[in-house]
């Protein structure tokens, strides 16, 4: 999905219309960008789309894992462990396509300088309020956001510098508060129609009714540098067998299930990358050449960040989901039915050999509700 920027003038324009110097043009990452200006182009493993406004749920279970944001944090931590479904796609995944190669929003400590930056941000906030204010979502209200962060301020400046600037917490961003945009229109290009709930899923139910069980596991952290690496989870035969039986349930009140495969704890010193996944891959095989197994890629921006042992959440690196239940059902009969999936990892473009990725555990996560 090309996304095209029409004010990608005003980016590269050497000169405002007075003739002096365009700040908008201050930033890094070349040729990319011209590139980026025009179209993002992300390639054949990359997810880049409004997949995760489907999503109903903000939150489902304790796990922290599966849902449209990603757990729940008093302390508005970035990168603080779990990745939201918008955080993964579209979010991370446009810091890494267009910071590839060195660019400064592909680096979560430089990303804020680059000016694209806050337009991109911009957007990421209109998706939030289009999923919220879409019929059938279901946001969590809780205190350690809206009255959060707990343990400092945050301050927007005002204009002409003058100190201290405005305080402000989550709540002043919402409806009704301080800082709450006004928008145009909440619909074009956001995946959602206001007023009208979709129906691209069937719904599993209020959140807090809805379970996340842990039904496979490997046996332990999982080191990637160049080479693809290959692991394999442990699973729950009858825990599995009952998902994907329960996989295309309609009927309203019947049980209904997801499969997610999790990966735990990844950590590593990369500012961005991906991590391309793939299930059941033949022994030997070469991952590239076997698009019909990849499952799905993650964004590692942040993953520098996530990973500093005297970070704020000392270094516990970055965790991610990736919904399989669509792949589900035909990897079952090879993997599955055995009781161990294959899962093979591999990292991409730009990744040099020496820098390794640990990914500290993959399990195999079950989402049960039923069809409300
Ligand atoms: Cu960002």
């Amino acid at each position: 999905m090309p996304v095209r920027a029409n004010c990608h003038r005003h980016f590269l324009a050497d000169t405002m219309p007075d003739g002096t110097e365009n700040p908008l043009k201050y930033y890094r990452g070349i040729a990319m960008r011209d590139a980026a200006m025009t179209a993002i182009k992300p390639g054949s493993r990359d997810k880049f789309d409004l997949d995760s406004m489907d999503e109903d749920d903000f939150l489902v279970g304790n796990q922290g894992g599966i849902g449209f944001g990603g757990g729940i944090s008093g302390g508005f931590i970035q990168f603080g462990n779990w990745t939201g479904d918008l955080e993964q796609n579209p979010h991370n995944i446009v810091h890494v396509l267009v910071g590839r190669g060195g660019g400064w929003i592909g680096n979560p400590i430089t990303a804020g300088v680059d000016p694209l930056f806050w337009l991109h941000h911009c957007n990421v906030d209109r998706l939030w309020q289009a999923w919220m204010g879409a019929p059938g979502k279901h946001m969590v209200n809780d205190p350690r956001w809206n009255h959060g962060p707990a343990d400092r301020a945050f301050i927007m400046p005002v204009v002409g510098g003058n100190k201290p600037g405005i305080s402000f917490g989550g709540q002043d961003c919402l409806a009704g508060g301080l800082f709450f945009p006004q928008y145009d229109d909440l619909t074009k290009g956001t995946g959602v129609t206001q007023g009208v709930q979709a129906v691209t899923r069937v719904s599993m139910g209020p959140s807090e009714s809805q379970t996340v069980e842990v039904i496979g596991a490997n046996a332990g952290p999982v080191r990637v540098s160049a080479e693809p690496a290959m692991t394999e989870v442990a699973v729950d035969l009858p825990g599995a067998n009952a998902a994907v039986l329960s996989m295309g349930v309609t009927e309203p009140g019947e049980e209904v299930s997801r499969l997610y495969l999790a990966l735990e704890s990844v950590k590593g010193d990369l500012a961005s990358g991906m991590l391309d996944v793939y299930l059941d891959l033949p022994e030997g095989a070469k991952p590239e050449e076997h698009a019909e197994k990849h499952v799905g890629s993650v964004a590692l921006f942040g993953l520098n960040v996530a990973s500093k042992p005297d970070g704020p959440h000392g270094g516990n690196g970055l965790s991610y989901t990736i919904d399989i239940t669509d792949q589900a059902k035909q990897f079952t009969a090879a993997g599955l039915g055995k009781g161990l999936l294959k899962v093979t990892l591999q990292t991409r473009d730009g990744h040099s050999g020496d820098a390794t990725i640990t990914v500290g555990r993959l399990s195999l996560l079950k989402r049960t509700g039923k069809v409300g």
